[in-house]
């Protein structure tokens, strides 16, 4: 092997993070992608590789070296590939955009827990949360780049490690009727999440691929597990997430079976 390989699951945003650097950096033919089944159990080899990590993506390198953890095979890439530079380079600005990153944590973990929510109760507390974490990710703007659009001047670092949740919090637009509500608190953040998700090396997932393929974790069932009556994730390949009809966004009040959401075998 002479090559980078990434190990990866289809629609994962960890990965994601790394196709997008790669494409600023114009090194995509450098990697190359192995996709990896989500519905199955991981294959022997691939746990010999990871010594039994599960999480995905992780990177070889030529000699069978291997790395784990998204934000480590950024840093990884972008020393590898220092011609286009991504982060910044001046002390300071590298420290806000590292305050950035620091932020992607908490942003995460509300996002995926709000989804995978099945209390209606809880709704108004997470949507709250969510909200509270894009006003502070707002604040950040207004305080270092209150009339620019990206965080310094083009999309950089900060832009790749949150772009691909913005795109999978399409879920929570479709699933849990959650946007920005209009208006000025928001204005700042909205503009930056709204350039992100345009920028053309970001673009390698669409809404519907990821509404499809998260439906499972809208009924709290996630990393490819089975929900109680059905025998097919929404994470499967067949059927491609194409052919199958839009999911219901009821996910309080209906379960979906796999003939509803296009699964069910010929
Ligand atoms: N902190 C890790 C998270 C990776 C992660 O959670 N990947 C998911 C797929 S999107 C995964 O592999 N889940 C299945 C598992 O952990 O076994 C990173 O940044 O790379």
């Amino acid at each position: 092997m002479s090559r980078l390989t990434v190990y990866h699951i289809p629609v994962c945003p960890f990965s994601q993070r790394v196709e997008i650097l790669l494409a600023l950096k114009d090194r995509r033919s450098e990697v190359e992608f192995r996709v990896v089944d989500i519905t199955k159990p991981r294959p022997d080899w691939l746990l010999a590789k990871t010594k039994g990590t599960t999480a995905l993506p992780v990177m070889e390198l030529p000699d069978g070296r291997i790395l784990r953890e998204s934000l480590v095979l950024l840093e990884y890439l972008e020393d590898l590939f220092p011609e286009r530079q991504v982060a910044q380079r001046d002390p300071y600005r590298r420290a806000v955009e590292n305050m950035m990153t620091r932020m992607e944590g908490e942003f995460v973990a509300q996002g995926y827990t709000f989804v995978m929510n099945q209390d209606r109760a809880r709704r108004d507390a997470l949507r709250d949360g969510m909200l509270r974490l894009y006003a502070r990710l707002d604040g950040f703007l207004v305080e270092h780049s209150p009339n620019g659009i990206f965080l310094f001047d083009e999309f950089g670092w900060a832009e790749t490690v949150f772009t691909p949740f913005f795109a999978r919090f399409w879920f929570l637009e479709y699933y849990e009727e959650f946007d920005l509500p209009s208006g000025a608190a928001y204005a700042r953040v909205r503009r930056w999440r709204e350039a992100c998700l345009a920028h053309p090396a970001a673009q390698q997932v669409t809404k519907e691929e990821i509404v499809k393929s998260y439906y499972d974790y809208a009924k709290g069932a996630g990393n490819g597990a089975l929900l109680p009556g059905r025998t097919r994730s929404s994470f499967v390949f067949e059927p491609a997430w194409r052919e199958r009809p839009w999911p219901p966004r009821d996910k309080y009040g209906h379960a979906a079976t796999d003939a509803e959401l296009g699964l069910a075998r010929g």
